[in-house]
């Protein structure tokens, strides 16, 4: 299971939690609360994932990855994208990329 330390408003868990939702991965939302009156960044037990007391922490499997683009990294390895059955040059041309049939018979 992956458990995402964040907060509505952090940009830097935003960009995590649109990975997630790109890669369509089930999560739990542990949210820790920046507010004033809070500070559940600066909790001894958060602290104890995050030392820098930032959000956003990704434990995954007793794994513990913190800074938000480090974590898409690991999403990214850990949760590669899916492809279709055609090889990546063949899908890479269906897309437009490369040089075209076209191209290559005038040339
Ligand atoms: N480089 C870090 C930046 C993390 C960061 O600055 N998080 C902010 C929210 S966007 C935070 O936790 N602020 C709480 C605080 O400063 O006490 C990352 O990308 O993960």
């Amino acid at each position: 299971m992956l458990a995402l330390y964040h907060f509505d408003r952090s940009t830097a868990a935003q960009k995590v939690r649109l990975a997630l939702a790109e890669k369509n991965l089930p999560w739990e939302s542990r949210c820790v609360d920046p507010a004033l009156d809070k500070h559940q960044q600066h909790d001894p037990e958060y602290l104890k994932l995050n030392p820098r007391g930032l959000v956003p922490t990704l434990v995954h499997e007793g794994r513990v990855v913190r800074e938000s683009q480090v974590i898409l990294e690991y999403l990214e390895d850990v949760f590669p994208p899916r492809r279709c059955g055609l090889p990546i040059r063949l899908n890479a041309r269906a897309c437009g990329y490369g040089p075209s049939w076209s191209m290559k018979v005038c040339t």
